[in-house]
């Protein structure tokens, strides 16, 4: 084999590989996303309802100061960094109404940063 076609085939078998990798990655349903913004001393939006059972991608930012996400019910919770996009990927596995807080001190009003989860069937 000919150096030139020896390298036609390798780039041959480079796009088939590309090709495969694409399709499958295609092929996978995408999780669905919802944004969450952090600022003192709220989040937005503040109520979410998701489905049990069904996978979720929260994907927060912040401008601020260093915040988190607690929602002890549902076991999730995460550091909110500015300048990041934090993502935190939550499978509902009960139903009901469940309160999420900041749990990282970001000043006088830290307290009220609260909001719901609702997971309905
Ligand atoms: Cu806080």
């Amino acid at each position: 084999m000919n150096s030139n076609i020896r390298a036609a085939v390798i780039a041959v078998a480079f796009f088939i590989g590309l090709g495969a990798g694409v399709a499958q990655v295609a092929a996978q349903p995408a999780e669905p996303v919802v944004k969450i913004t952090a600022k003192k001393f709220d989040y937005t939006p503040n109520q979410i309802t998701l489905k049990k059972g069904v996978p979720v991608v929260l994907e927060f930012t912040t401008a601020d100061v260093v915040m988190g996400f607690s929602v002890p019910e549902l076991g999730a919770r995460t550091d909110i960094i500015p300048g990041k996009v934090v993502r935190l990927r939550i499978v509902p596995d009960k139903t009901g109404t469940f309160t999420f807080f900041c749990d990282i001190f970001c000043g006088s009003g830290h307290e009220d940063m609260t909001g719901t989860i609702t997971v309905v069937e």
